[in-house]
């Protein structure tokens, strides 16, 4: 059995022992070019990774991507193979650490320590149960970050395309303003697609109450920039923490680089960790060659 790290030579160094490894005993030959692309039985791909035309590869029963995120390659024309995204427990750890550090921080207003003059500032942040947060996605991800946040006594409204049942939160579908009215902290976890595109816009933006954080580890074009940096200047939103941008590296120019109220991360919020991920690749070319059904399968008409 033939598995094709399509994944990009610079990653290859990290990934070739953990994968080596997971893969043992399966009878699986790891490859990093594919002279015969026909008779590869597995791609394992990321972003800019080798491969643009998948139709030779006539023998692929899938397509292991690294990423959680699949707008790059679930829109390809070329790609029959059935398309697996990336769900692991140490995407999902890092997230809820970052994600529960952003809140944390905004909700503590831990920045007015940063010592920049003697400032003896003795303001008393509210307890986090009078602090209302939404979170805009309660997939794997989304889901628990929220739990972990309510059991830090955060009241937590979640949302999703589909209704969500979703211990200690308050799971909503429909209107996206009914998830927002009143939150003062958003993080989003949506994946990007034609119907999550600039969900955070001036009249979202306006649901939230005065003040509001927005965090936004989901994907760039999830915001609409003009109606941020306006919330911003108003004072409607306090701060903004962006890991993910419509254009990445974010260019040099970007005025989020400069806004005080702005901190902008290099898309690290949840790091794809080659030791942990091997497992889950290592899991559905398990499952592939049992005849199982693959895992976290992206349906090709959401989009995610
Ligand atoms: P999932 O597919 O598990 O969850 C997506 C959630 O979004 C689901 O709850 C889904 O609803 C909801 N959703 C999708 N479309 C809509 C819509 N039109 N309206 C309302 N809700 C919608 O994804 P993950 O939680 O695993 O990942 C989420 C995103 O996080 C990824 O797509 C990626 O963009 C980003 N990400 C960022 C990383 C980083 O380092 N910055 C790392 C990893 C991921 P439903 O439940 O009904 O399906
Ligand atoms: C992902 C990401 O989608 O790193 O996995 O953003």
């Amino acid at each position: 059995m033939i598995v094709y790290f399509a994944a990009g030579a610079k990653a290859w160094p990290e990934y070739e022992a953990p994968l080596t490894k997971a893969l043992a005993g399966t009878g699986a030959t790891i490859v990093t070019e594919a002279p015969d692309p026909a008779a590869v039985d597995y791609i394992i791909f990321a972003p800019g990774g080798d491969i643009e035309d998948f139709t030779p590869f006539t023998r692929a029963k899938a397509v292991l991507n690294l990423w959680a995120g699949v707008e790059k390659i679930v829109g390809n024309p070329t790609l029959t193979q059935p398309l697996c995204r990336m769900v692991d427990p140490s995407l999902t750890e890092g997230m809820v650490e970052w994600v529960t550090g952003q809140v944390l921080r905004f909700h503590l207003g831990l920045d007015r320590f940063i010592a920049r003059a003697p400032h003896w500032d003795q303001h008393v942040p509210p307890l986090a149960r009078e602090r209302p947060v939404a979170v805009l996605g309660m997939g794997e991800l989304g889901a628990a970050c929220g739990q972990v946040l309510a059991g830090l006594n955060f009241p937590v409204t979640g949302w999703s395309r589909t209704p969500r049942d979703v211990p200690g939160i308050r799971c909503l579908s429909g209107d996206v303003g009914d998830a927002l009215d009143g939150a003062q902290i958003v993080v989003l976890l949506l994946p990007n697609t034609p119907d999550t595109q600039n969900v955070l816009n001036a009249e979202t933006l306006a649901r939230l109450a005065p003040g509001a954080a927005v965090i936004n580890p989901g994907r760039g074009p999830l915001i609409d920039d003009d109606a941020l940096l306006a919330a911003l200047e108003s004072g409607q939103v306090a701060h903004a923490t962006l890991d993910v941008f419509r254009q990445e590296p974010l260019p040099a120019e970007h005025p989020y680089w400069h806004h005080p109220n702005v901190t902008v991360t290099p898309h690290v919020a949840a790091s794809t960790r080659a030791s942990g991920v091997s497992h889950s690749i290592a899991e559905n070319i398990r499952r592939g060659e049992a005849g199982e059904p693959f895992l976290h399968l992206v349906d090709r008409t959401r989009g995610y």
